[in-house]
């Protein structure tokens, strides 16, 4: 197995933290981003969507941070990370799936307007998406904030979607968002920081 991943990115980080929870030992191509290596044709025959992470595993290429968490736990299932029963599985999965439509794209969306975009020297912020973004995000974080209320991770015991939630939520000082207002995940996050596969995040 070979994870294509760079440094400072914080999706690449969500199945980092899952290696390294895990033990694995796997091979590693480290993607020179600033070089535009992504946008090579050979990374894009890797990753079509010129984006890391990428997990190549004999013939297959995957991509999609959650869908290689999903891979990997799926093979170390003695993990306990992925649940196998039906209905514990289908817990992961909506978490998961909310995670990627109705929480992790506001946070990135706020990075994008207040920091990334000016690294990346793509403008200044646009007051319109963050209005959006900011309402969006409350909307969500205030339903994450009741369920954790009465659950130590997300899933009740610890899964796959801790880690696959708490990197862009390290990131929210880089939108000008906060966990502040929200007791329950900011206790969540402390708790996810004093696991095993935690790591904290780069300088950008
Ligand atoms: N939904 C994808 C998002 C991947 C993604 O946006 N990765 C960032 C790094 S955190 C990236 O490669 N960005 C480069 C670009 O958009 O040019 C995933 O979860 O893997």
């Amino acid at each position: 197995m070979k994870l294509y991943n760079f440094p400072q990115s914080i999706n690449g980080r969500k199945v980092e933290s899952l290696i390294k929870h895990l033990g694995l030992t796997i091979d590693r191509h480290e993607i020179d981003f600033f070089g535009g290596e992504m946008r090579k044709p050979e990374f894009l025959a890797i990753n079509p969507n010129a984006k890391a992470p990428a997990l190549q595993d004999g013939d297959m290429m995957l991509w999609e941070s959650q869908a290689i968490l999903l891979y990997i736990a799926s093979l170390n299932p003695s993990s306990n990370l992925l649940p196998t029963d039906p209905k514990g599985r289908a817990n992961v999965d909506r978490w998961l799936f909310w995670n990627s439509s109705h929480f992790e794209p506001h946070i990135v969306s706020l990075c994008f307007e207040h920091t990334l975009k000016q690294m990346l020297n793509l403008g200044g912020p646009n007051q319109h998406f963050i209005d959006a973004a900011v309402a969006n995000f409350n909307k969500a974080a205030t339903i994450l904030d009741s369920h954790l209320k009465d659950n130590e991770y997300v899933c009740g015991g610890h899964t796959v979607v801790d880690y696959a939630m708490y990197p862009w939520c390290d990131a929210a000082g880089m939108g000008k968002i906060s966990f502040s207002d929200y007791p329950n995940i900011a206790k969540w996050l402390e708790r996810v920081h004093q696991l095993k596969g935690y790591i904290p995040m780069p300088s950008m």
